[in-house]
């Protein structure tokens, strides 16, 4: 019999981003006073014996093979979506159906198209809602969104984004199947774009508003991979690299860049955004650190400051240890879950929507347009 404050979890998918939510479910009970308790009430994966394994290690008390199964059982208040792309809107429009509450890995669909209906689902149902752009809740980056909240840049003239990784360089490496459905255009919608850039432009929006069009290139640089699954040669569909540059709506200037081929990057997420008075920049391997500098400061003592964001009045922080300690990437999940539980109790949107991502959909449908067209390309506006 559940309390009547238990939130009931069925997630849907154990690799990698199964593990990193199921460790936030977890996780926010212990360092955070949630209104709501997560109960891990069942993993869903089609290999059964997967599944089992990864229930008994993280502590679900069920498991399922179909995930339709999951969705149907009425002890299921939450379904969380960690499958590859090309499966979130199928089940996300059920789930919103079946009245569930919805966590959906991002990006949120393989394109614009299909995410408003999954948005028409979810807004239709009024479920609680949420999709993992799990960046936003670094306590750096959020402290940065309270510096520009706050007026301390001044008017906004520049943002600059970088997301760069090595790890598709090599030719022999397979597309597709469970561990490589990123490199397959027919799981992942698209490449770097989606992977990647979907994340620097839930910030960017976050951040500094919305982008009003956008000029892009992209280039796949090996053409052609063994499919994992057939075992035949195929062509690559997947975008290997994009650079993009934009307007913002208001009036500043986009420059973003992604790539699986820059060699000694394994997850460089930088940003850079400059003001009329002071200027930030962020990067997520050092990812404690917010460097500011502010032109109003005296010229004697005038510099680039690097702000170690771990005290307890930083966003976040008062929930960890004591000053000056760090935490990491797995926090931000831990995060976005505390504050969707937060949300949730009290009835109110628990940013990134499936709206919301529904915007950054919209950006990547552009840049993907633009690249093709090779011209600049107004964002449908959502
Ligand atoms: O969402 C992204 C992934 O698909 C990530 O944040 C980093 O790049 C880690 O894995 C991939």
């Amino acid at each position: 019999m559940a309390a009547t404050n238990d939130l009931r979890i069925g997630i849907i998918g154990y690799g990698f981003m199964g593990r990193t939510h199921s460790n936030a479910y977890k996780q926010v009970p212990q360092f955070f006073d949630p209104p709501l308790r997560p109960v891990l009430k069942a993993v869903c994966g089609r290999d059964e014996a997967n599944a089992k394994a990864f229930a008994e290690r993280w502590g679900y008390e069920s498991i399922e093979t179909d995930w339709r199964k999951l969705i149907d059982r009425d002890d299921i208040d939450a379904v969380d979506i960690c499958t590859p792309n090309n499966t979130h809107a199928e089940i996300a429009i059920a789930a919103a159906e079946a009245g569930k509450m919805v966590l959906c890995e991002k990006p949120l669909s393989m394109d614009l198209k299909q995410g408003q209906q999954m948005v028409d689902a979810i807004e239709k149902a009024g479920v609680p809602n949420t999709v993992w752009y799990n960046y936003r809740r670094v306590p750096a980056v959020s402290l940065a969104k309270q510096l520009i909240d706050e007026g301390r840049l001044g008017k906004i003239f520049h943002y600059r984004a970088n997301f760069l990784q090595d790890w598709t360089i090599s030719a022999d490496l397979p597309q597709g199947g469970a561990a490589l459905w990123r490199l397959d255009a027919a799981a992942a919608g698209s490449g770097v774009t989606g992977d990647l850039l979907a994340h620097c432009i839930d910030t960017a929006l976050w951040l500094n508003g919305k982008i009003g069009d956008v000029c892009a290139m992209t280039e796949t640089f090996i053409k052609e991979r063994t499919h994992t699954l057939t075992g035949k040669v195929e062509k690559v569909g997947i975008d290997d690299a994009c650079a993009f540059l934009c307007h913002f709506e208001n009036g500043s200037l986009g420059l973003f860049e992604s790539t699986r081929y820059a060699r000694g990057h394994k997850a460089l997420y930088t940003l850079e955004i400059n003001g009329e008075h002071a200027s930030i920049r962020w990067d997520l391997h050092d990812l404690h650190r917010l460097e500011y500098f502010d032109h109003r400061d005296d010229s004697i003592v005038r510099g680039w400051r690097s702000v170690h964001v771990t005290d307890g009045d930083m966003p976040y922080m008062k929930h960890w240890w004591v000053p000056g300690l760090q935490i990491g990437y797995e926090h931000t999940f831990i995060h976005q879950f505390a504050d969707f539980l937060d949300c949730a109790a009290q009835g109110k949107p628990c940013p990134p929507t499936f709206r919301d991502a529904l915007a950054t959909q919209a950006v990547c449908d552009a840049v993907l347009d633009s690249a093709e067209q090779r011209k600049w390309e107004d964002v449908v506006p959502v």
